[in-house]
């Protein structure tokens, strides 16, 4: 039988374990990739680690962010992560060379190779044929230490492409009818594959964005055969030498197939405040917008800016519209300017901000309160934006200019406009934003620590009875936004775990830090999916920092999961989720022989307030099992003197 392709990739990179889904794998990872906001914890933690040069064939970090530096905080977390990059033999990304995902696609991704960064949207790498994975902060350091990353082997799900998309539909709306078919959950253990001849007429910064909302369906990655369009982007990127075909087998299996006729697919929209909340533009109707951005890792590739910049030409953005415009990297602004689509972009009325994550991830730029907000961006969870009450909506680049101009949701087939037909060009070269390591603590320096930089809270080993007091009960799909939020006025503080854990879950219930420090130990109580979104391990390390010891729920989001397990905090899935075990806010729960039932696939829990007993799935591999019982990766790491 025929392989898929992610088989395939898996097959040449396994170490250990066996290539079945489900099953425990370790896999030799070629490439990392870090950002700032994840990066200073992961490099705290490497440092912990206590090794030399890193064991891949590149991990480079990048800092796009925390860029606004409105005080000392992200200057210093910069010019730390810029130190220790020298000492291990990284690559560093200055800010203002742009997103992470832009970057690495233009820059490094190959196909075939393996790449674990510390970004949920990392599978953003999938659009060039590679299998790219997001992971938590620590699981980035060991694979950057030992060159391995252990995951349970995910289901390969198949989603056939036929036809051509009609002109202005773009692959923004492939992914958010993805979306809308599957769920922020139909990911869920798998990756998704794409095939099929539609395959033909998308482009890589296409396909690339279809792979990096496929972080939206919870997938463990996304990826695209690597094929002549592959080909011509990295040619266009003077890399045409780490060009090589790779497809799936004509009789590979699948977990499942969805089939999307690119033809009947139209400009849609993700309304607030769940990228699955889909609907089209057409029939969501002409709302009156107030802000309009463009850009973050999931929309802002040159095509995509050079369409918004046909559409803006010679058209004024409507008088009570904000449009702001990040490009995604230095080259394309760079590009941009030099063949007068910038001009064209100001004289139209957009603000242009830095190449950087900015208001994505509630950097700057937050509308008004009870604005609506289009944005090309992948998420828009409710007060991301950095305003609680606004109202976000997902488009495609182009709905987004036109709309900009109309001041009202726009649907731009209906437009009458000439489609603007974009000629793929060379991107010149620029390394002036990279910091190339010379040599292995080359420098003989220490890390620079700024004041800001606090160590990571340690966990206790687990005690054999372990009890807690519910300080949260929650419902389905809480976000690690809502566990961890992050805004301008909270993101520099991602080196200060203690001063962030004052904040955790403030926007859901604010009493929660004082009722964990009150408590001691601490429990949380959720529903499905749990902690689905960002790959932010700050949303373990805050409730750690907190005192949680244990987080029930019906179901949670892979890299979460693994966050929570490294922290040495136990993910436990109701066994029927049904019964919750008659559990309310301040009850106490307890686990009797904890080491010993860690090790089971069942944990028994008692309420003690209720004297009702609940069954509880762990589920844990062998590695999870061992990081469990030691209170964390880390100790677990200091007590074997291994990665
Ligand atoms: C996001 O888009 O939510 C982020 C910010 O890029 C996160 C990482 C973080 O929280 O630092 C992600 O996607 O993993
Ligand atoms: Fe940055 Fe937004 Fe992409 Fe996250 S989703 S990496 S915040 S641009």
């Amino acid at each position: 039988m025929g392989k898929n392709l992610t088989q395939k990739i898996l097959e040449s990179h396994m170490l250990a374990g066996a290539l079945k889904p489900g099953a425990e794998a370790t896999i030799r990872i070629d490439q990392t990739l870090t950002q700032d906001s994840t990066g200073t914890m992961v490099y705290l933690q490497l440092e912990a680690m206590g090794v030399g040069k890193v064991s891949t064939e590149l991990s480079v970090a990048y800092i796009d962010h925390n860029t606004l530096q409105t005080g000392f905080e992200n200057a210093n977390d910069h010019a730390f992560i810029e130190s220790v990059a020298k000492r291990h033999g990284i690559v560093f990304s200055k800010p203002g060379n742009g997103i992470c995902h832009q970057l690495h696609l233009e820059n490094y991704g190959a196909p075939g190779k393996t790449l674990l960064g510390s970004d949920s949207h990392t599978p953003t790498g999938g659009g060039l044929g590679m299998l790219a994975i997001g992971a938590g902060g620590l699981d980035v350091a060991v694979a950057m230490a030992s060159g391995e990353y252990s995951l349970t082997v995910p289901d390969v799900f198949r989603i056939e492409l036929s036809g051509r998309l009609r002109p202005w539909v773009s692959a923004k709306d492939v992914i958010l009818f993805v979306l809308g078919e599957l769920s922020v959950k139909g990911g869920v253990g798998r990756v998704m594959e794409y095939g099929g001849e539609g395959l033909e007429s998308l482009s890589v910064t296409d396909r690339a964005t279809i792979a990096n909302m496929g972080a939206e369906l919870g997938a463990t990655s996304s990826i695209f055969p690597s094929d002549e369009n592959t080909r011509a982007y990295l040619r266009s990127q003077g890399r045409e030498a780490d060009f090589r075909p790779l497809a799936a087998d004509c009789d590979a299996e699948y977990c499942g197939l969805l089939r999307v006729e690119l033809p009947k697919l139209v400009p849609l929209a993700a309304k607030p405040h769940s990228p699955d909340n889909v609907d089209s533009v057409a029939g969501i109707g002409e709302i009156k917008v107030d802000q309009v951005a463009i850009g973050s890792c999931t929309n802002s590739s040159y095509t995509d800016l050079m369409k918004v910049a046909a559409i803006l030409k010679g058209r004024r953005v409507h008088p009570d519209v904000s449009l702001v415009i990040s490009p995604g990297s230095s080259r394309i602004l760079g590009m941009l300017a030099s063949n007068g689509a910038l001009a064209d972009l100001i004289a139209s009325g957009a603000r242009i901000i830095e190449n950087a994550c900015g208001p994505c991830i509630g950097m700057g730029q937050s509308p008004r309160s009870g604005a609506v907000s289009l944005r090309t961006f992948n998420r828009n969870f409710r007060g991301r934006s950095g305003t609680l009450d606004a109202g976000v909506y997902l488009v495609s680049p182009e709905t987004a200019a036109l709309s900009a101009v109309s001041g009202v949701l726009s649907d731009i087939t209906r437009s009458g406009l000439a489609p603007a037909d974009i000629a793929p060009v060379d991107f010149p070269g620029n390394d002036s934003f990279i910091v190339v390591p010379e040599a292995c603590g080359a420098d003989g320096a220490g890390p620079r620590m700024g004041p800001n930089i606090k160590p990571f809270p340690r966990n206790e080993a687990l005690p054999d009875t372990l009890s807690a007091t519910v300080a949260l009960c929650v419902g389905d799909n809480i976000t690690t936004d809502d566990i961890m939020p992050s805004d301008s006025r909270l993101l520099p503080f991602r080196s200060n775990v203690p001063y962030l854990a004052n904040y955790c879950f403030e926007k859901l219930d604010a009493g929660f830090a004082a009722r964990c420090r009150e408590a001691g130990r601490a429990a949380i109580v959720g529903g499905e999916n749990y902690g689905q979104g960002s790959s932010r391990e700050h949303a373990a390390l805050a409730p750690l920092q907190l005192g949680v010891r244990f987080v029930l729920a019906k179901s949670f989001a892979r890299i979460h999961r693994s966050n929570l397990i490294n922290c040495g905090i136990l993910p436990l899935r109701f066994e029927s989720p049904g019964d919750r075990g008659g559990i309310e806010l301040g009850h106490e729960l307890l686990i009797e022989d904890a080491r010993r039932q860690a090790l089971e696939p069942r944990i028994m829990l008692k309420n003690t307030r209720t004297g009702a007993t609940i069954a509880t799935i762990g589920g844990f591999s062998e590695l999870e099992k061992a990081v469990i019982l030691a209170g964390g990766r880390i100790n677990l790491a200091a007590a074997s003197k291994k990665p």
